[in-house]
């Protein structure tokens, strides 16, 4: 079960929020409620929430999920391989250290990790290797996990932007897997839900304490994720999609 959530609330300087796709610049006002509404999503799911303030020198600040691990026993600064993102680990440095005393570590250059790339099932984190995360920040990662006494392994990623872009642990062995995800071996032993390409945004979804909160607008992915017998709780996240962000960027769970 999680405790705690800890989000940020959008700064204007969103709109030029770092991006691949080609759907426009997100409408800040929109953005803005649309966190609301997932501010209001989580307060349904037993988490005490902690909203930290817009910082417009930062841009994709509000993906809060990406500059820290937080696990049960540490939580671990990262490094963001996007240069523009190397400064929100010391915008958040100071909650975290009021929730891990004695327990923060770091990630040292020349190693970059995003903890997009980090997926937790159970005592082992897969890493991605990705255009954010490299070798060495991986490296160094799983080396941190296992002085606490984690496990950790390197996934390659070809095409999406981050691991949790493409993957989202239902905990109870259910696996959302979409494009290059569904065939990897290291993913085989788990109950892997397909999601299918036209749906594929949909592959991130969070589960917090039996509910999945899923981006609002995908019928086929609701559908399997509601077979598999959880309490479903869509948002729109259109604005986030934009900038290549999702429900899991948007929130620290631990
Ligand atoms: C970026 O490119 O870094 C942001 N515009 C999106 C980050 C999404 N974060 C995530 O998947 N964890």
């Amino acid at each position: 079960m999680f405790k705690h959530i800890i989000a940020r609330t959008p700064a204007s300087s969103l709109v030029d929020g770092l991006t691949s796709s080609h759907l426009g610049k997100p409408d800040f006002a929109r953005a803005l409620e649309q966190h609301n509404a997932y501010i209001r999503a989580l307060q349904t799911c037993d988490v005490d929430i902690t909203l930290l303030p817009p910082d417009e020198r930062f841009p994709d600040s509000v993906f809060v999920e990406d500059p820290v691990l937080c696990t049960s026993r540490c939580a671990i600064i990262t490094r963001p391989g996007a240069e523009s993102r190397r400064g929100e680990t010391a915008i958040i440095e100071q909650t975290i250290q009021r929730f891990y005393p004695g327990k923060v570590e770091r990630i040292e250059a020349p190693g970059t990790v995003e903890a997009g790339d980090i997926m937790m099932v159970g005592e082992h984190f897969y890493i991605g290797e990705s255009a954010r995360t490299n070798a060495e920040g991986a490296r160094q990662m799983i080396a941190l996990l296992e002085k606490h006494g984690f496990t950790g392994s390197v996934v390659r990623l070809e095409k999406v932007l981050h691991l949790k872009t493409g993957l989202a642990y239902l905990e109870h062995g259910n696996l959302l897997a979409a494009g290059e995800f569904i065939s990897k071996p290291e993913f085989q032993h788990l109950n892997i839900v397909e999601i299918p390409e036209e749906e594929a945004y949909a592959a991130n979804c969070i589960w917090v304490n039996e509910r999945v909160i899923m981006p609002a607008g995908y019928p086929r992915t609701r559908q399997k994720i509601a077979d598999l017998g959880y309490r479903v709780i869509e948002v729109d996240t259109s604005e986030y999609r934009k900038i290549d962000g999702g429900v899991s960027c948007m929130s620290l769970r631990f």
